[in-house]
């Protein structure tokens, strides 16, 4: 799984403007300035010269965990077995490309208008390139320069991440991150630098400057380990496809409805703290939704696989619920919506994944996909990230420290959650202190 790439910082390569110096040397340099993905461009190689030298490219960005994405080629990326591969609108069709690279490499498209921005929302694309934002000599036959306006405009369309190529320089990038860019993706900027590192560094430098930094997405960071070891948890693998027994379905159910019943006290709790009028109607109308959904769908498999509902707690249930109830103890809304955060943005992040990745199609769990990863659960999760992320803005260190120490706990919960179906008392789940 090498699916959330860090896109800020995107070379892509060119032997001819590398003057006269290896492409060895100038990615290597590159990656120390800062470079966070690699693309391997050869518009003349024979495909004998591309296969080989994208080898040599793994052999070395892989040990240091920088993706090499092929450009336009699959037959190469598969043969190397590369991260993924970059294509354009008159290259191969997305499907196929998808089809002969399987779901966990990286696939990225280059969109050149709005209506291509439009139809690739459709596809299931890791990024979206948008090419070319301003005219380039490194590249003449584009289409139409996009401008910073047209930027933004893609950005707020695209609901891919998106990474702004064409003029990218340490004169241009601050404003394109700055209107939303994930990314910029750099050919002439670092492959004709006098000093490849240094002005890797600087364009570095002036990314990170410029990255809206919420607190969302650096709390979603530092937790990325924890979610890619709950994608590859056993029950949810097997939840996805559909073998996942009775039995752990039935007793994870079980313990989330006693989950359940707490959560929308504590979720009054949660609110009675909030000061803005709007905040709280927003954030109580999305608990009584999402509430009302779970419930239904509890009852409605509890029947179905007459899951036996009279258990006792188990320790993580405890143990967890306890957590959440000390977050809002503390009569900080920041810190309290931190800590039941992960119960709503993980179950719908891997709801979608989930979706994403498997066929729905006779799945016995089928509802059970479908309530978290549906788009009207999806809106109200983006909703509370944003309000939550607006608080944090004006919160001191000290309540920021604090929230990140209850959301990254109880997303351990969440983990020992799931695992605790699969696997009941036969575990230790003391991971988590
Ligand atoms: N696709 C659209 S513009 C471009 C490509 C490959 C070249 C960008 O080069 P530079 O030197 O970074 O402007
Ligand atoms: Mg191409």
């Amino acid at each position: 799984m090498r699916k959330n790439v860090d896109l800020s910082l995107y070379l892509v390569t060119d032997r001819d403007l590398s003057l006269g110096r290896s492409l060895e040397e100038v990615v290597s340099e590159a990656v120390a300035g800062g470079v966070t993905v690699v693309q391997l461009r050869e518009k003349d190689a024979s495909t004998g010269e591309f296969v080989e030298l994208a080898r040599r490219m793994m052999d070395m960005l892989n040990p240091l965990g920088v993706p090499l994405i092929i450009n336009d080629r699959v037959d190469v990326a598969l043969a190397v077995d590369a991260d993924g591969v970059h294509i354009g609108q008159s290259d191969m069709k997305y499907e196929d490309a998808r089809r002969l690279l399987g779901p966990d490499k990286i696939i990225g498209l280059s969109v050149e208008s709005f209506e291509d921005i439009e139809a690739a929302n459709a596809l299931d694309v890791d990024y979206v390139g948008i090419s070319p934002v301003y005219g380039t000599p490194t590249k003449t036959d584009t289409a139409e320069p996009f401008g910073l306006e047209g930027l933004r405009k893609a950005v707020a369309m695209s609901e891919h991440p998106t990474v702004a190529i064409g003029g990218m320089n340490a004169k241009t990038i601050g404003e394109v991150i700055a209107a939303g860019a994930d990314g910029v993706a750099v050919v002439s900027a670092i492959c004709s630098a006098e000093d490849v590192k240094e002005a890797t560094t600087e364009l570095k430098s002036i990314v990170d400057a410029n990255a809206k930094k919420s607190w969302s997405s650096e709390v979603w960071k530092k937790s990325l380990s924890i979610y890619n070891d709950i994608l590859e948890l056993d029950f949810l693998k097997e939840l996805a496809d559909g073998s996942l027994s009775d039995e752990a379905f039935g007793r994870y159910i079980a313990q989330d409805e006693i989950y359940l019943k707490n959560y929308y006290h504590q979720m009054k709790m949660l609110a009675d703290l909030m000061e803005d009028e709007q905040d709280k109607e927003l954030f109580l109308a999305f608990a009584q939704s999402g509430m009302e959904g779970e419930k239904a769908m509890h009852d409605m498999l509890i029947e179905k696989y007459g899951i036996e509902t009279e258990v006792q707690p188990s320790k993580v249930t405890t143990d967890y619920n306890t957590h959440i109830c000390e977050g809002i103890s503390t009569g900080n809304p920041c810190i309290a919506l931190a800590a039941v955060l992960p119960c709503m943005w993980i179950y719908n992040r891997v709801g979608l994944h989930i979706l994403e990745h498997s066929k729905l199609e006779g799945n016995p769990y089928k509802e059970w996909i479908l309530e978290y990863g549906n788009e009207e659960f999806t809106i109200g999760v983006n909703q509370v990230l944003e309000m939550l992320d607006n608080w944090a803005s004006k919160a001191d260190e000290q309540t920021l420290k604090a929230m990140d120490y209850y959301y990254l706990k109880a997303a351990l919960y969440e983990y020992a959650f799931w695992d605790y179906g699969y696997n009941a008392d036969t575990k230790s789940y003391d991971y988590i202190d």
